[in-house]
């Protein structure tokens, strides 16, 4: 027996399996029988079977309007031997069903399911026989349940985003009757598909005596070298008797503890504490391993036991609101340390969310550590991610701003609907709140801003279109939702974790449904949505100014590279105003808004393919400006979210990684930008300012070389001077007048170069340039391209004479990631970046497929 394993087995194990399949389903009862993939949707399985169109291709989306207006009927047989059901207990799990779903087993009804976000644990041992069984799961339509709830209620609640007018429903918006991922009905960045569907595992779960039904790991008590380690078991009873329980871990041999209690029948919390000596911490992205712990917990009663194993970390992460000359900030403390959270928002990484594999998480999650993040907001109006998502955020250092699935619709309030909030809330709580990655809990996006209930006028106008009496009954709902069910889930199942009701929100004072919001949209506390710039057309500086304690959404849109285009486009649909492109971009307010911005600073181009690369370098330009300003602004602003990493369609979008997981020149930026040592500079009335951000916690003396060049790489000026840099803030190192650089210089051909130099070698550098881009005259750079094998990657070294502004390097043909990519390329100095391809290639075959891009080379 290993120590790790404290009960010898006892010869009358459980059983857990998922069912194998195969299943099969139709339209209910009308047409024949189709193959079917369980986890999956209704419209995958369609696809698989040649039944639809692809909805992402052209205008697909259109054609498959017809299918959530249907019943769906899913079906498998189920093999249950007599081991099995000797068991006391024989259940069906469903981990999600999506979302109105009567199952029933050998015709026996076992579940009238109304909530894609819960998970259901079904007894079935009264119907259940040894051998073949017949699990038949209907999905009824969610547009049928809607539009009826919809009537029931006799006005149609506010609602921004959902495409109803696709979905043939005119007007009548129904989202938020149904406890299902809101941007199935559409998003300003994604279609509408609302599908219906299996969409977890169903599993067979046959147990006796006893069961551990969830496991809490909370430390407390922390000082430098000792912790509290407590194990909360809820353990489920068949009777009543002594048992005993144990706790234990193979990462650390010195946690251990044991305990004898008495178990009555049903459902009962049970703790378990031990002492941690020197616990090795977690740590977020940039500041130190994110070290996770195995925890066993078992449980022994008479002849039965049960066991649970959980990866968790100790940290303590505090979101604190400290009291301010100007309001009161907004900053996530971890492990005692003020840690600016830089990161961004991140829905679900397909319209299908049971087709996204692991190597797709793992992408975005990986792609979102390389470029220094260290938070990702998981968006109130997508779904509550797979464990495996929040796996890869704890043995990455990402910590997750979480939000309940709830945004920019008001909700209905009554019983049934309430109840099943608070079931859901439960479910997912007690699923994530092991992970040391989960920060915060959000309730809900943008409904607060939306509403506004005590400010006339104020808000998105929405409450103005209702009366009194329509008002009450929604803003109760709201009330009782974010005021009181959520909160009260948070303190009873994951006590400790911060409760934010709404973001963005000025601030919460958490007591009986009394908010703070009413406090206009304040830069002074609490967290900030800033879309001046894109919906209100302000121009990219004011993101300098625009600045709150925590930046949770700013963004700007981009088109996904020509690549990508070509995935979901043909040959005539590649002009950004033509029909096929026009159903891609999904912000009412897209593609005019790109254009004016763009004619703003650069060269508007004649051809799609360099529209579509100035749309990305335009995009990447105006974000890092927001993601410096915040971080200069430490430690008055805490936190900087862009708004999105990732999108779940290929489409123009905010996204920084498109679709088929391209990194945008956004997401290169992002890394720049995010860099744990930053070096900014700006212009601004006149002068000139420098400024260095150290995340690290460790001082920098470093040295800081201003030169001035032309574009042919002569050197007109420079200037160096010392740089004391202070660990974790941001440092002002110079400010002066311009005059003293442009005298007498052309300044639509020179730039400064500004680098931050250190043992040695280069810490971090940022190019200045005087006039925009459009009235810049660059130089007919050609650039010189080598490309030589290295084990696992090519090397691609890029080189001119002259400047090479933003240069890009694109494959035709080849898959591939380049480690870096839309940089300046400055005269005289060569620059290489590596491609890793996804499958071998030879230099030559890469060298002949790649493509350069530059801002000289874009037809204004
Ligand atoms: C934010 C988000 C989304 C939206 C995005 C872009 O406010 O919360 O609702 O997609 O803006 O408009």
């Amino acid at each position: 027996m290993s120590r790790f394993h404290p009960f010898p087995a006892a010869g009358f194990d459980a059983v857990e399996y998922e069912l194998p399949g195969p299943w099969r389903m139709r339209a209910s009862a009308q047409e024949p029988w189709l193959d079917a993939t369980v986890p999956g949707t209704v419209h995958t399985d369609l696809l698989a079977a040649g039944r639809i169109p692809d909805p992402f291709f052209r205008t697909g989306e259109r054609e498959v309007q017809w299918v959530d207006k249907c019943d769906w009927e899913y079906c498998s047989e189920l093999q249950l031997d007599a081991h099995t059901l000797a068991h006391e207990h024989v259940e069906l799990l469903f981990d999600g069903l999506d979302t109105y779903a009567e199952v029933s087993l050998n015709g026996a009804r076992l579940l009238a399911a109304d909530n894609m976000f819960r998970r259901w644990r079904v007894p079935i041992k009264a119907h259940a026989r040894s051998g073949r069984n017949t699990l038949r799961v209907l999905l009824k339509s969610p547009v049928h349940a809607g539009l009826a709830r919809l009537a029931a209620l006799g006005f149609n609640p506010p609602a921004v985003v959902d495409w109803s007018e696709i979905g043939g429903l005119g007007e009548r918006k129904i989202s938020m009757f149904t406890r299902k991922a809101p941007y199935h009905y559409g998003w300003d960045w994604g279609p509408r598909l609302v599908t219906s569907g299996i969409w977890r595992p169903v599993r067979v779960h046959a147990w006796s005596g006893v069961r551990i039904a969830a496991l809490r790991i909370a430390a407390e008590n922390w000082n430098a070298d000792d912790a509290t380690l407590t194990a909360e078991l809820e353990i489920v009873a068949c009777g009543s008797g002594a048992a005993e329980l144990a706790l234990a871990s193979p990462t650390d041999g010195q946690i251990t503890a044991r305990s004898r209690v008495a178990l009555h029948a049903g459902a009962q919390i049970c703790t378990l504490r031990c002492r941690v000596r020197r616990p090795r911490l977690w740590w977020s992205n940039g500041l130190g391993e994110p070290f996770l712990y195995e925890f066993i917990a078992s449980v022994k009663f008479g002849p039965w036991q049960d066991r649970r194993t959980v990866k968790s970390g100790l940290r303590r992460v505090r979101i604190l609101q400290p009291p301010d000359a100007q309001g009161a900030g907004f900053h996530v403390e971890l492990n005692g340390i003020p840690v600016f959270m830089k990161g961004a928002n991140y829905i679900p990484c397909d319209s299908f969310p049971p087709r996204v594999s692991r190597a797709t998480r793992a992408h975005i999650v990986r792609s979102a550590a390389a470029a220094h993040m260290n938070m990702l907001r998981v968006w109130g109006g997508g779904v509550y991610e797979e464990d495996e998502f929040y796996d890869l955020c704890d043995s990455h250092g990402i910590l997750v701003w979480q939000d309940f699935m709830f945004a920019c619709v008001m909700y209905p309030g009554d019983d049934a609907f309430l109840e099943s909030v608070r079931a859901e809330a439960i479910d997912n709580v007690k699923r994530l709140r092991n992970h040391p990655c989960l920060a915060l809990w959000a309730g809900n996006n943008e409904i607060d801003v939306a509403w506004r209930q005590n400010v006339p006028g104020g808000g998105w106008g929405w409450k103005e279109r209702y009366n009194g009496a329509q008002r009450d009954v929604l803003w109760r709902a709201y009330r009782a939702i974010f005021h009181d069910i959520l909160p009260r889930v948070v303190a009873e199942h994951d006590p400790g974790r911060f409760y934010w009701p709404s973001s963005p929100l000025a601030a919460w004072d958490g007591g009986d449904g009394v908010t703070h919001a009413n406090l206009l949209a304040s830069r002074q506390s609490g967290d900030i949505h800033y879309w001046g710039v894109w919906w209100g057309k302000q121009p990219f500086a004011s993101y300098r100014n625009a600045i709150g304690r925590f930046m949770s959404e700013y963004g700007f849109q981009s088109f996904p590279s020509l690549r990508s285009v070509h995935a979901f486009t043909a040959f005539d649909d590649r002009d950004v105003f033509s029909e096929v492109m026009r159903a891609h971009q999904r912000s009412a307010i897209g593609n005019e808004t790109l254009r004016e911005y763009m004619a703003r600073d650069y060269p508007v181009p004649q051809s799609f393919a360099a529209f579509l690369y100035v749309s990305q370098v335009l995009q990447a330009e105006g974000v890092r400006t927001a993601m410096e300003a915040h971080r200069v602004r430490r430690p008055y602003c805490m936190g900087s979210l862009y708004w999105q990493i990732n999108d779940c369609w290929p489409a123009a979008s905010w996204s920084s990684i498109d679709y088929y997981g391209r990194w945008k020149a956004l997401h290169y930026f992002a890394r720049r930008a995010f860099a744990p040592v930053l070096l900014t500079v700006w212009l601004d009335d006149g002068a000139i300012t420098i400024q260095a951000v150290n995340d690290r916690l460790e001082p920098i003396d470093a040295m800081l070389v201003l030169r001035l060049i032309d574009f042919q790489g002569t050197e007109l000026r420079s200037h160096t001077q010392a740089a004391q840099i202070a660990g974790n803030c941001s440092t002002r190192i110079d400010s002066h007048p311009a005059g003293r650089w442009l005298a007498s210089v052309p300044t639509d051909s020179v730039l400064l170069h500004c680098a931050l130099q250190h043992r040695g070698g280069t810490l971090a550098e940022q190019n200045l340039y005087f006039r925009p881009v459009k009235d810049l005259a660059l130089p007919p750079a050609a650039v010189e391209v080598r490309v030589v094998a290295e084990q696992t990657s090519l090397a691609i070294t890029v080189s001119c004479p002259m400047l090479v502004k933003t240069l890009c390097l694109e494959t035709q043909a080849a898959e591939g990631h380049f480690s870096d990519n839309y940089f300046d390329l400055l005269p005289g100095v060569a620059r290489t970046v590596r491609f890793t391809p996804t499958h071998p290639m030879h230099a030559p075959t890469l060298e002949r497929d790649l493509r350069v891009w530059h801002m000289a080379l874009v037809d204004g």
